[in-house]
């Protein structure tokens, strides 16, 4: 028998005996005499709690000092001191023995660097990661467990590749089939797992030695955060993490320098500036445009030296909500233009098109026919096949590579250069109609708000408004939330950068309660408040999410937008009957969350977080947000159940 297991088993033999469960005096000590109450029962509770508990048998695992299988060093040490050398603050995980390696070195050779954050599911991992990056303004990293952890992080994967974030995976393998235990270290290996996951990461690797992992974790590191930014993955064999280091003097961590993004051509950005400037109708469309504080104030700039309107799709914190020349809901603004400027896009074709499916499936444009369209963006530098999310093609007439956020100084500089005092002038006028429109919006957005205000359920306008009214002198992030509940930029004074961290990017539900919180965890340690909106379908994807919240102590305030339904889907089945002329009345069949309802409240406090609801009279609202806020300022996650729908 191996030295390390005759120890433990002798330990573990002296353990029972001290226990009183082996031999002689064990029997004599548990079993009372017949027919006498002498012995009370202490000694048999005694012995039940004293069972061996995980730390006995992993105290007793550990082999004796001076043994010749105690490792000094481990591949793993080294692993950790690369991902430390890269300033990645935590690590979201769930366990497993692939990556037990590398668990093992974080905690105890890097003292828990990253923090390691407890998750249920690899997919509440990967989201977590994505709404950090968006706040924080740099990636986290997550692990998971060869092929199956992976197989479970590749929705949240996709989004994140479709957001454009960065993230970075490691997913455990055993790449020699000779170490392999049988069993599961066979069905969770993989020749080359990163495959599940290439179509839709910016690159992947499996490195063979220590000195690659360096080499490769830094070059991911790099690909991940330069524009287009993304998801990479690397698979970490088991081997080389559990291992002793070889040859230590010969491995080097890289150093990192980050990439500068590369500007539009500054003859592209001349003509551009000319076009604009020159331009009746100028309006601006953004996407996702501020990777940093500085692009929101590039893109004011740009827009206030033109005083033109900025339509803003509101994939990052972009434009402030309340600008004058904010024109995101004025769209009959693209219909008038006569030069568009888009910058860092998602869908260019869809904004610029109307589009319908409803009865048929037919699009018209939105531009005038003669509209001369300039783009400015990353967007189409890095792109794959398989899955088609760059959208349908849109002829443009100037097409500038550049990043939006870095190219915007010289644009705005150019522009400038080229405004005489006429222009000047001619262009304060437009600015004024825009501010104007712009405070009529806000007006009519007021007064719809109030449409039903008494009702009950509650309405959307009803639940954002109350929801503002008890978090505006907070210093405020709402994070992770569907664009569609639009009555927060509508009414919302959105104008610090981390105020808002855009959508989901791939639209896969499931995203908004796990990125929200990566999110909080991110504005934790700068002590704002973070705050969500988020269906019902999407909560019940990833609930297990608020254990995490609870167990890491991480503020958020949840507000579940309980319509009681998936209640996209249920208006595009209404579309179909009605092509049909068939009746809606069967139209809540597997789109709607009911029967029985669930209780949002009861499923938090079971999780160890606040919860509230769930709430069907408006009246009852704003009690219940104050003593969510009250928790959420104790410091853990406090949900809300607004029943929106009554169904
Ligand atoms: C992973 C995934 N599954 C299914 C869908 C289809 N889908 C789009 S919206 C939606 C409803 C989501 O429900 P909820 O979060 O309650 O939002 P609601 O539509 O009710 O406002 C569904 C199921 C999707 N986009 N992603
Ligand atoms: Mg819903």
């Amino acid at each position: 028998m191996p030295k390390r297991r005759q120890a433990a088993d002798a330990n573990r033999r002296n353990f029972l005996k001290g226990a009183g469960l082996v031999g002689a005096t064990a029997v004599a000590a548990v079993t009372p005499p017949v027919g006498a109450n002498a012995f009370p029962a202490a000694p048999q509770e005694k012995a039940k709690a004293a069972l061996p508990g995980p730390r006995q048998i992993a105290a007793e695992t550990m082999p004796p000092a001076g043994d010749p299988v105690n490792q000094t060093t481990s591949g793993g040490d080294f692993m950790a001191d690369v991902i430390n050398s890269l300033g990645i603050e935590y690590m979201a995980i769930n366990c497993a023995s692939s990556y037990r390696g590398l668990h093992e070195s974080i905690v105890n050779h890097g003292n828990n660097k990253p923090e390691i954050i407890t998750c249920v599911h690899e997919d509440i991992a990967v989201h977590m990661a994505q709404g950090y990056a968006k706040i924080e303004g740099k990636p986290m990293a997550m692990a998971c467990h060869g092929v199956v952890g992976l197989q479970h992080a590749t929705m949240a994967m996709y989004n994140a590749w479709c957001d454009r974030v960065p993230v970075l995976v490691f997913g455990g393998n055993i790449m020699e089939a000779d170490k392999r235990a049988p069993g599961a270290e066979w069905l969770h290996a993989g020749v080359d797992i990163g495959q599940i996951v290439r179509e839709f990461t910016k690159w992947d690797d499996q490195p063979a030695s220590l000195q690659h992992f360096a080499e490769s974790t830094v070059r991911a590191y790099k690909i991940a955060t330069t524009p287009p930014m993304g998801p990479v993955f690397l698979a970490l064999d088991a081997e080389l993490q559990e291992n002793p280091i070889r040859d230590a003097e010969s491995l080097r961590i890289p150093k990192f320098a980050p990439v500068i993004p590369p500007q539009g051509d500054s003859g592209a950005i001349a003509e551009a500036a000319k076009m604009l400037v020159e331009a009746q109708n100028p309006i601006i469309v953004c996407d996702r445009v501020a990777r940093t504080p500085a692009g929101m104030a590039n893109l004011v700039a740009l827009a206030e030296t033109l005083q033109c309107g900025v339509i803003d799709n509101a994939g990052r914190m972009n434009f402030p909500s309340r600008h004058p020349l904010n024109q995101s809901f004025r769209r009959t603004l693209i219909g008038q233009a006569d030069v568009i400027l888009a910058i860092e896009m998602n869908d260019l074709w869809g904004t610029l098109t109307h589009f319908s499916d409803r009865i048929v499936r037919k699009s018209r444009p939105a531009t005038k026919p003669d509209a001369k369209i300039i783009t400015l963006g990353v967007r189409d530098l890095f792109l794959k096949s398989n899955y088609q999310d760059f959208g349908r093609w849109q002829d443009v007439d100037l097409d500038i590579a550049g990043d939006g956020e870095a190219s915007l100084p010289a644009l705005t500089e150019a522009v400038r250069r080229l405004v005489d005092d006429g222009r000047k002038s001619a262009f304060e006028n437009r600015g004024k109609k825009h501010a104007a429109a712009h405070l009529a919006m806000m007006e009519r957005s007021k007064t719809d708000a109030t449409i039903a205000w008494d009702a009950s359920p509650i309405t959307t306008a009803r639940m954002c408004a109350e929801v503002y009214n008890q978090i505006k002198d907070e210093d405020w992030s709402v994070v992770g939330t569907a664009i569609r509940l639009n009555w927060m930029h509508r009414l919302w004074d959105f104008k610090k950068p981390y105020q808002w961290n855009g959508g989901s990017g791939g639209a896969g539900v499931g995203y908004n309660l796990p990125a929200s919180l990566g999110a909080a965890l991110a504005n934790k340690k700068h002590g704002r408040f973070t705050l969500a909106f988020g269906g019902d379908g999407d909560f019940m994807f990833n609930p297990g999410a608020l254990w995490t919240a609870a167990h890491h102590q991480i503020p958020i305030l949840y507000i579940v937008h309980n319509n009681r339904a998936y209640h996209q889907e249920y208006m595009y089945l209404v579309a179909m009957a009605a092509r049909h002329g068939r009746g809606v009345d069967k139209m809540d069949i597997g789109t709607t969350i009911k029967n029985p309802n669930i209780d949002y409240a009861t499923v938090a406090r079971g999780m160890g977080a606040h919860g509230e609801g769930p709430i069907t009279d408006p009246k009852d609202l704003a009690p219940a947000l104050t003593r969510a806020i009250a928790a959420v300022k104790a410091g853990g996650p406090a949900v809300v159940d607004v029943v929106t729908d009554p169904r």
